[in-house]
């Protein structure tokens, strides 16, 4: 048995390059639960992370008791990490909403169905008929379900005809979407997790892997302790594990200053181009633009860019040497690149470097542009963050017409007479008081959205009707009007897409708690209770349950990028998830996207006609048509910018913020796991060893972090990060500390800035003063095993749980990965490129 908080990626299972990543099936049952009396395993997959591990549901006597990974899946070969196994299922808690909660003389009430339908129909429907629907706003988030989407989107943008629709992958992945618009043309994933087994060189930017996808971790371990192991670069402030690994393998580790993301990566490019190590070939023959970025990056020396950063300009050289020279790289880029300044350039740059190199679609060579949350991407696709449903692009008219022949409405109701309303836009219209009916499903915004002081004043506005729909009394449902008790994952069923484009089905192992019901139920009951119809007048959503809504969506899919025509319910069972497009001619899935170097630019088939990077300002239509991209990549190019922060005398220090592997978000879920809960209980604020020593703090001292905005109070962890950074993990909001209760949510500190492309918020800095407020009693409750290792480590007991997971090294046959296709599909019309 193995204790997976202590261990949190479990025995190695090392391989050699090309070799398939071996079986090893994890297994956690609750305690008193033996193998014997699982009554029945429910095919899912965890929703806890983008990574997508297939895992099948251990019950008993109606309850949802363990999980065991799926042995034969392509994405995680049978593991799982700690919160899949400790976290995922173990919310059968007694504080779930089990009735609709509806406010009364000021305070919520338990309430019945028909009571609460009916609240939030009366007022959709009075303010449609008063003020029309740009009343509305949705605030959705990447966790449900791609059925409870794509139903939403057609709500939304068929019924009601509001552009004002967002989900939480706003401040989650809008710059992976909007870096794969800019240079590919649509959003879509080039890479795939096999390239991890294959390649030779391994870039993480502003990725915290072993923490934030923690199998994926595994597979890259399982190389680095194998033969012919890749060199791994990482790009990030703090001394992750990651970073370890790095400076092991003889790679490196950047820490560049928060906000200098852009100059460090013009300085790469900078290099690559210099000493000659692009493929010349393939930036003829597949890209545009190449000359506009060689001008752009000329004046980025090594030199000029380290002191921008604060870093070595040797260590420059080399990181830039191994991307140069290596056969085979595989880059993935996250939250330290997505959540900060110049977001959509430098996740961009990232694709430059690999177009540069022609290392794109061949087996060990891709971009991850990471997603975050497990069902981010169908989010996307669906059209649930205002974007149109199937990677259309708004502003093609064509696009257009298909949706309203496929919705059978007049086009002119979909939105499409400007850009989707971003969320930070769609929170400033509440503030303003133009919405004023705000559903906010799946999210806890009042403690992940930055600058919380306003966010709770807007979400305590009188003239706001709010509808919140969570499984849980959240921090955010203490405002709502209208609290709607949602079934949460194994309590219902649908399917979703990780990172890599993996799709899983998961299915229904228990019953909702009290009367809570699926959202896919939820919207559907609302569709009907506003008899939303289609232009002759038959219902406008006509389908009643999950693979109804599937089978319409693979409709809508048809012919696009992701294009889920090949793919079923049924097909999905029993074996491995696939990965899409998954078409009549590809009924296994594609594993890698653009190995014919064409990409789906064609204006005709594009997702979007791009934007200028450092001021955002669109692209006409007619000037991207006159490009004749056609197939072609762009090498967009942006001179850096200095972040709209910096420290200065009052605010001296940079704040930047993120996870730790045992908790995922505001906590709803791992918080009500004992065992996670166990490995990082409360906040802590971590601090150089040599700032601490400059403000008089040891560790485990209670510090106050103040911003422009806010402030936290926590223990100080003594850590391994850079001078002059102060580090906050954003899990903990208020909802069980009495006293101060807003001093805890690192978005107390945070700033309302965004990426002018990808219009993602920038939680990755802000200029703090750090002050001591008293001594400590012990050590912060902070985890040793991870980034937030303590400076001196024998000085803090290590972190551990119990030895209660069972890792069965099999000699089963791992998954093959599907076929990576000559052609992608889904990019037509074909227009050869030119070269
Ligand atoms: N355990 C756990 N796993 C998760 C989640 C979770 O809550 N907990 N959430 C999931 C979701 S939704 C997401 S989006 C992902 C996020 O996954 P990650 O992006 O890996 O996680 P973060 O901790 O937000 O940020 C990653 C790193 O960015 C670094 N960073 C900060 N500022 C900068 C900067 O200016 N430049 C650079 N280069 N790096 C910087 C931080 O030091 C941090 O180590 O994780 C997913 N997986
Ligand atoms: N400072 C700072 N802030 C950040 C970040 C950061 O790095 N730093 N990261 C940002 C990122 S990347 C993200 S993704 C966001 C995450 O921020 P949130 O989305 O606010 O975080 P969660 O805690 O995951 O909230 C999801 C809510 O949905 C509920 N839920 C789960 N499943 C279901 C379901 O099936 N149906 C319904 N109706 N409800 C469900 C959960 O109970 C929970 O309350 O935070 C962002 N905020
Ligand atoms: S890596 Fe992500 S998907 Fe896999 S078990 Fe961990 S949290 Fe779940
Ligand atoms: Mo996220």
């Amino acid at each position: 048995m193995a204790d997976r908080i202590a261990d949190i990626w479990g025995a190695r299972t090392p391989h050699a390059k090309d070799a398939p990543w071996p079986v090893r099936v994890d297994l956690h049952l609750d305690e008193g639960v033996a193998e014997a009396d699982v009554e029945r395993w429910v095919q899912s997959a965890c929703v806890l992370c983008s990574n997508g591990c297939a895992c099948d549901i251990a019950v008993k006597d109606g309850r949802m008791v363990g999980v065991r990974g799926r042995a034969g899946d392509v994405v995680n070969h049978g593991r799982l990490g700690p919160k899949g196994l400790y976290g995922s299922w173990q919310w059968n808690g007694d504080d779930r909403l089990t009735r609709p909660l509806v406010r009364r003389g000021g305070v919520l009430v338990e309430s019945d169905w028909d009571t609460a339908m009916d609240l939030v129909v009366r007022r959709s429907r009075e303010l449609l008929t008063e003020v029309g629907p740009l009343s509305h706003g949705f605030y959705t988030s990447g966790q449900l379900f791609l059925e409870e989407y794509y139903t939403l989107a057609v709500i939304g943008k068929a019924g009601l005809g509001t552009p004002h629709m967002d989900g939480n992958t706003r401040l989650c992945t809008a710059t992976a979407a909007a870096a794969m618009k800019e240079s590919f043309g649509s959003d879509g994933q080039p890479g795939s997790y096999h390239d991890v087994d294959s390649c030779d060189a391994l870039f993480l930017f502003g990725h915290n892997m072993a923490e934030t996808q923690t199998v994926l971790w595994s597979r890259v371990l399982d190389r680095l302790h194998g033969p012919d192991r890749p060199a791994v670069v990482v790009v990030d402030p703090r001394r992750t594990k990651v970073a370890d690994a790095a400076v092991a393998s003889g790679g490196v580790h950047l820490a560049p200053l928060p906000g200098t993301n852009q100059a460090l990566m013009n300085g790469l490019v900078r290099e690559v181009i210099a000493n000659g190590w692009v493929d010349r070939d393939y930036v003829d023959a597949h890209t545009l633009g190449y000359d506009e970025l060689a001008a752009t990056v000329e004046p980025c020396t090594p030199e000029h860019v380290a002191e921008t950063c604060g870093i070595d300009p040797d260590d420059l050289r080399r990181a830039a040497r191994i991307f140069g020279t290596s056969d085979r790289v595989l880059s993935t880029v996250l939250q330290g690149f997505y959540q900060s300044h110049q977001a959509t350039a430098a996740s961009c740059q990232v694709n430059n470097l690999h177009l540069l190199r022609g290392l794109i679609g061949s087996p060990g060579s891709g971009v991850l542009q990471m997603n975050g949350q497990p069902t981010a991407q169908n989010t996307r696709e669906c059209g649930a963050d205002g974007d149109l449903p199937g990677f259309r692009n708004w502003a093609n008219p064509e696009h257009v017409e298909q949706l309203a022949r496929l919705w059978n409405v007049d086009p002119a109701t979909i939105p499409h007479w400007a850009p989707p309303t971003h969320a930070m836009q769609l929170w400033r219209y509440a503030e303003q008081g133009s919405i004023r009916f705000l559903w906010i499903s799946a999210t806890n915004p009042a403690v992940s959205l930055p600058e919380l002081p306003r966010v709770r004043e807007i979400l305590a506005r009188e003239d706001l009707f709010v509808v919140v729909q969570d499984g849980f009394r959240t921090e955010t449902a203490e405002y709502a009007d209208v609290v709607l008790p949602a079934a949460l994952w194994g309590e219902k069923q649908g399917t979703f897409t990780n990172a890599n484009r993996t799709v899983h089905l998961s299915e229904r192992a228990v019953e909702p708690p009290g009367e809570a019901r699926s959202d896919l139920d939820i919207f559907l009951d609302y569709a009907r209770r506003m008899d939303l119809r289609d232009r002759d007048g038959a219902p406008l959503i006509g389908w009643h349950d999950p693979e109804g809504a599937f089978e319409a969506w693979k409709e809508c899919s048809r012919g696009r990028l992701c294009d889920y025509t090949g793919l079923s319910y049924d097909k999905l069972r029993g074996g491995s998830g696939i990965p899409w497009p998954c078409d009549e001619d590809h009924p296994d899935g594609c594993d890698r996207l653009y190995a014919d170097g064409v990409f789906p630019t064609h204006p005709d088939v594009c997702e979007d006609y791009g934007h200028d990077l450092l001021t955002g300002g669109a692209t006409a239509p007619e000037r991207y048509r006159a490009r004749r991209p056609d197939g072609r990549a762009f090498l967009k190019a942006a001179e850096y910018a200095p972040p709209p922060e910096q420290p200065n005398e009052d605010y001296p220090f940079v704040c930047t913020t993120g996870r730790t592997a045992y908790h995922f978000h505001t906590r709803t879920k791992t918080g009500r796991s004992r065992r996670l809960r166990g490995a990082a209980p409360e906040p802590w604020v971590e601090l150089s060893a040599r700032d601490a020593d400059a403000l008089g703090v040891r560790e485990g001292d209670l510090v106050r972090v103040e911003s422009p905005r806010g402030r936290v109070e926590a223990p100080a962890r003594v850590g391994r990060g850079r001078d002059g950074v102060v580090f906050v993990p954003f899990h903990y909001g208020y909802w069980d500390t009495d006293g101060d209760r807003h001093a805890r949510a690192a978005n107390e500190l945070t700033m309302t800035e965004w990426d002018p492309v990808s219009k993602q918020p920038l939680f990755k800095l802000a200029a703090v003063r750090v002050t001591k407020s008293a001594d400590g009693t012990g050590p912060a409750p902070a985890p040793t095993t991870t980034a937030s290792a303590p400076h001196d480590l024998a000085s803090v007991p290590a972190t551990r749980g119990e030895d209660d997971v069972r890792e069965d090294v099999t000699s089963a046959d791992p998954p093959a990965p599907p076929p990576t296709p000559d052609r992608t599909p889904g990019v037509l019309p074909h227009v050869a490129p030119k070269g």
